[in-house]
């Protein structure tokens, strides 16, 4: 497979073919079939702290493999490599095993909101949920495996294939080494105590807290220590962040920071537009950075004015940390907004930036609604 896409891509004079024409105004037919087949939470969800099944987002390049069972998966370790590695779900399931909250974003939540776009899943603010997954460390396997004195990428290949860009390819996706060697890098099975469902990953899948969800690859059954850096398609030709479609671009790692409000009040059906009555409104919040970076601060403001919201106990190290805030509501339009700040000091833009990909947008989240 990595033979075809290295050929393919000989025909392509740039490394990064991921660009197709920036758009701007109402969503085309594809993107409205790509947001019917990829859906987000309902922000109102963020009140838990695990996402209830089925409302965890979803995002899913090409098809879901058809895997009725496990019985004839398994899982290859090969390449650079002392000792290649079959395993099958039961032999994994056997090997040590942690669980880990992990709350996950995809790298292209806000890409809506970010003009001209690039036409693409077009997600609002929704691409976000937590999870407990269970699995076993990679580390422990990448050192049964042993590997070898010139690796230098680690590659998790899936079983879904299809094209993007006109570069036909399996998804997939590689770490360094010194990554892959994470101690918090699973290879899960589970999803909130239960297999995974198909559209997770089922029966395997890479997880890799802190990063943006890309990097989590679905239906892996390969993974391959190489000698080279990996140049696949979802490694170099997409998750770049790019002012423009000439440049090399910034690989899409960790999470940035970012917040989102439960929005208050009931919704209008079809504008979702917030109505409230006047008077005192318990706001609520979400909170998370990359890396397992903690969260230090989240600020409301409404009528422009920011003030600290009250921050839940500080939460499993990549799970996302509850915030309250309480405004007292005059009648009027309002616009709410939140900004979170993590420990490193790293805060939420006011106004996205552009990304050529969509990628990264982590601006304050608005929340516009009606007091009666
Ligand atoms: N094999 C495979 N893995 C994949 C994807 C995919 O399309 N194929 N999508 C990735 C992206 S972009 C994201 S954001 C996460 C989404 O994980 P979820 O659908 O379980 O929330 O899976 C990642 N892993
Ligand atoms: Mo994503």
């Amino acid at each position: 497979m990595a033979n075809d896409e290295s050929l393919s891509r000989a025909h392509h004079p740039i490394l990064h073919p991921g660009t197709r024409e920036l758009t701007e105004g109402g969503f085309s037919r594809e993107e409205v079939a790509l947001a019917n087949r990829n859906s987000g939470t309902l922000l109102e969800m963020l009140r838990h702290d695990v996402t209830p099944p089925g409302l965890h987002y979803l995002l899913i390049h090409f098809d879901v493999p058809y895997v009725p069972s496990a019985a004839d998966w398994a899982l290859d370790i090969g390449g650079l490599v002392e000792r290649p590695l079959k395993l099958t779900l039961d032999e994994l399931k056997r090997c040590p095993q942690r669980t880990l909250c992990v709350t996950l974003e995809c790298a292209g939540n806000g890409r809506a909101a970010i003009t001209p776009r690039s036409p693409s899943q077009p997600w609002h603010t929704e691409a976000v949920g937590t999870a407990e997954w269970t699995g076993t460390p990679l580390k422990a396997l990448l050192e049964r495996a042993g590997m070898v004195a010139g690796a230098r990428d680690v590659v998790f290949h899936a079983s879904d294939r299809g094209f993007d860009c006109g570069v036909e390819h399996d998804y997939a996706r590689s770490l360094t080494p010194e990554q892959a060697l994470g101690d918090d890098v699973l290879l899960a099975w589970a999803m909130n105590g239960a297999a995974l469902l198909p559209q997770h990953g089922f029966p395997l899948r890479l997880l890799v807290p802190g990063w943006y969800g890309m990097a989590s690859v679905k239906w892996l059954n390969r993974i391959e220590v190489i000698d080279r850096q990996f140049d696949g398609f979802q490694q170099v030709g997409t998750y770049m962040y790019r002012k423009t479609a000439d440049e090399q671009g910034v690989p899409v790692t960790t999470m940035r920071v970012r917040s989102l409000m439960v929005p208050p009040g009931i919704p209008d059906w079809y504008t979702r537009r917030r109505l409230i009555e006047p008077g005192r409104v318990e706001l609520f919040g979400r909170a998370w950075s990359g890396q397992g970076v903690p969260i230090a601060k989240v600020e409301v403001a409404a009528a422009g004015h920011w003030r600290e919201a009250r921050l839940d106990p500080v939460p499993d190290r990549y799970a996302w940390r509850g915030c309250h805030f309480e405004w007292h509501a005059t009648p009027g339009e309002h616009e709410l907004m939140c900004r979170a700040t993590d420990a490193k000091g790293e805060t939420q833009p006011i106004e996205q930036r552009f990304d050529r990909g969509g990628f990264g947008n982590n601006a304050v989240h608005r929340v516009q609604v009606t007091v009666r």
